[in-house]
């Protein structure tokens, strides 16, 4: 029987991997068992895998449930919803991507409508689905809302079913992608553990979908002691995509963005449902409109969007705020009660109790701590203001972020320029290594629909990658053996040196990941622009963090695990320190502020578009440890709509 410290080996083939259980890869498995089907018929039979670090049912940012789908074209033009996302960020996005994803949400939604999601309907259209005219209530241009508890249940339900539970192994954590023996270039296996029992889990493939989510707890987070584990995005996606793929040499894009979002101080409850549906506004300490008040600001950054009346991107309402809590106006507070009041006017008794209900359901459905803050400090929404307050940033490439990997992309667009598409569609720049989701990067504002509908496009092409591909037998670069013993590293530390003092948390010889993370996240925050220095670095700041970071990656080696959960969180921890590195070494290679309200370079403050308006590419030399970093050009595909001003388009947020 297996045993901690000698772990049994489970070595498996399969034509494609699907590593991560979320939206990307819910969505994977539902549209890949599809053509598997198809390709069947032909006779032709692929074998698919899922493997989940946690239980699909509950795992990934949907966990906890949603209380709105971001993406939903319905009536827009995906065009449009182009010129929507290139202006939330900053003008910089992969047009070709962000149009492929506009035009396949829908049927993602309508899927997920079918399999039993509750969506919220206009009057008289109740009962009625989308896909037969039904109309949604809509809070923004973009979103609709839902009663989505158990969107996640519902989702998972579906791509299992798809896939078959017999092929899906959950509770098993990836470390390490390994490349091919004869082509450093192409991806051939993955290796990862149990976090439950004591095995280690190979496996060979010609391709994966590497879709584990974002990055959260780089940064020392602003909550504290037992509050520790709450953070908006979710605490389990652990830089688990870019690290490993940085690792087996793909290239990433836009690392230097992150998203720091304004939240529900303290709970981190999302705001979207108030400041769209609710229609709540914010305000500083003294009741006043900082927004407006700060508009000349925008001016000086050279935008004069919100002057000309336009809605602005999701950074720079950030960056008003700031400025307001900067120079001592703060705290901000969302007058949820006044919001309230305006919408119950025309109400009957009944129906004001359904609008207090829904306050409520907002959190209940996504965010339950935020409805603990409230709880917990007698603030009753219909009566008392929030306090509003910017989070510790994260990396993702779905949200209003768009941090990731630079991957192919469809091939039937026009305009597209050659280095656009190389392959096969959210295929990386390793042969066989697909992404989707968070892990896409320079294409965010897909959100939880739009991470489904690109982990379907994903997945087709995966397909045609199997297919193409089907006398490839796929050879580990490394042996198994090198594998195990690196994987079970922590395990050997803790074994060989914990009777050395009587303190099993003190030890010359290892570091516990608790520690290790905390050491990462003050370096990341005090050095790369984190709360406590209010967004702000500059060179020097960034060069002191490289030389801290590279001695806490010299001591990652020394991290014990006392148990199969240390050893759980020793990789998340060190997947974290290596989407930290990337991030840090954009930061410092972008020599301007593209995004003021997520991060100011303080050495070079300005939007620099003759410079700076292109994307930043990445690769890690996993031997030598070298970062290269280069420019690459942006393509505008979509033109600018005639109705914004001159010089708008990285600009409008038209929600
Ligand atoms: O309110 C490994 N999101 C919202 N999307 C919406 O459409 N509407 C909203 O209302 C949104 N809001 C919101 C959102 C998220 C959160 C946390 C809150 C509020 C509180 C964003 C979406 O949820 C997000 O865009 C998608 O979920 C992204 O999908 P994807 O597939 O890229 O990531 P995932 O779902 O987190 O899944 C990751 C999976 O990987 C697994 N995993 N498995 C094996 N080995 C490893 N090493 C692994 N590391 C991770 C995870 O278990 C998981 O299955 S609002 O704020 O706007
Ligand atoms: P959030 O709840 O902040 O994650 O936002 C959900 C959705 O609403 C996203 O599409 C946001 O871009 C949008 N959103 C949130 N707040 C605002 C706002 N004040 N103005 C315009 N759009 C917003």
């Amino acid at each position: 029987m297996a045993e901690f410290g000698q772990p049994a080996i489970f070595e498996e083939e399969v034509d494609t991997l699907l590593i991560g259980g979320g939206m990307a890869c819910c969505g994977a498995a539902f549209e890949v068992s599809r053509w598997v089907e198809k390709a069947r018929a032909e006779g032709k039979d692929i074998k698919v895998k899922l493997v989940d670090k946690a239980a699909m049912s509950r795992s990934g940012a949907v966990a906890q449930g949603l209380s709105a789908i971001n993406t939903y074209m319905g009536e827009n033009d995906p065009a449009d919803y182009v010129r929507y996302v290139r202006g939330d960020l900053m003008g910089i996005v992969r047009e070709d991507l962000v149009y492929d994803v506009g035009r396949h949400v829908d049927d993602s939604v309508h899927n997920f409508e079918k399999w039993g999601l509750p969506i919220w309907k206009q009057s008289g259209d109740e009962g009625k689905r989308l896909v037969d005219g039904g109309k949604p209530v809509r809070s923004g241009r973009w979103q609709i809302m839902i009663n989505g508890e158990s969107y996640k249940w519902i989702v998972a339900e579906a791509a299992k079913k798809a896939l078959g539970m017999e092929n899906i192994e959950e509770h098993v954590f990836i470390v390490r992608l390994i490349t091919d023996k004869n082509d450093p270039n192409r991806i051939a296996g993955a290796a990862g553990f149990s976090v439950r029992e004591h095995r280690i889990y190979i496996y060979r493939f010609k391709c994966c979908l590497l879709a584990c989510g974002g990055a959260v707890n780089v940064f020392r987070p602003r909550s504290v002691g037992e509050g520790l584990g709450r953070a908006w995005y979710p605490v389990w996606n652990a830089g688990s995509t870019y690290s490993m793929a940085a690792e087996c040499g793909a290239e990433l894009t836009m690392m230097e963005n992150r998203f720091v979002p304004a939240r529900f101080k303290d709970g981190y409850g999302p705001v979207g449902a108030w400041f769209l549906l609710f229609k709540a506004k914010s305000m500083n300490a003294f009741g006043e409109d900082y927004q407006a008040r700060n508009a000349g600001d925008l001016k000086t950054y050279g935008y004069d969007a919100y002057a000309n009346g336009r809605k602005m991107g999701t950074c720079l309402r950030n960056h008003l705020m700031m400025k307001e809590m900067k120079e001592g106006r703060g705290p901000i507070f969302i007058d949820t009660q006044t919001a309230m009041a305006k919408l119950a006017a025309n109400m009957t008794p009944e129906e004001i109790k359904h609008l207090e209900a829904e306050a409520w359901e907002d959190f209940l459905d996504m965010t339950i701590a935020q409805c603990g803050v409230w709880a917990g400090e007698n603030i009753e929404p219909d009566k008392e203001m929030s306090e509003l307050m910017p989070t510790e940033p994260y990396l993702l490439g779905s949200h209003a972020g768009c941090a990731g990997l630079w991957v192919s992309g469809p091939e039937d667009l026009p305009g597209v320029p050659d280095y656009y598409h190389w392959g096969y569609n959210r295929m990386a720049t390793v042969s066989g290594l697909f992404t989707a989701g968070d892990g896409v990067g320079a294409s965010g504002h897909k959100f939880s629909s739009g991470s489904h509908a690109e982990g379907r496009i994903a997945g087709k092409a995966m397909v045609q990658y199997v297919l193409d591909n089907m006398d490839h037998k796929p050879e580990l670069g490394r042996s198994v053996d090198d594998v195990v013993e690196e994987l079970y590293r922590p395990v050997r530390n803790f074994l060989e040196h914990k009777d050395y003092t009587t303190a099993i948390d003190v030890n010359p010889h290892y570091i516990t990941p608790k520690m290790f993370q905390l050491r990462l996240q003050k370096v990341m925050d005090e050095y790369v622009a984190g709360v406590s220095t209010m967004y702000q670095t500059n060179k020097r700041m960034l060069e002191l963090a490289e030389r801290k970071l590279e001695m806490l990656r010299e001591d990652s080696l020394k991290m014990r695990a006392k148990d199969l959960h240390e050893l759980l969180r020793a990789w998340e921890n060190y997947h974290r320190l290596i989407t930290a590195f990337a991030h840090m070494k954009h930061i410092k290679f972008r020599e301007e502020t593209r995004y003021p309200g997520y991060y100011y370079r303080s050495d070079f403050l300005d939007i620099d578009d003759d410079n700076w308006k292109c994307f930043v590419n990445s690769k890690f030399d996993r031997e030598t440890g070298e970062w290269t970093l280069r420019k690459v050009a942006y393509a505008q595909l979509i033109k600018p709509d005639e109705s914004e001003p001159e010089g708008m388009s990285r600009l409008g947020s038209d929600c």
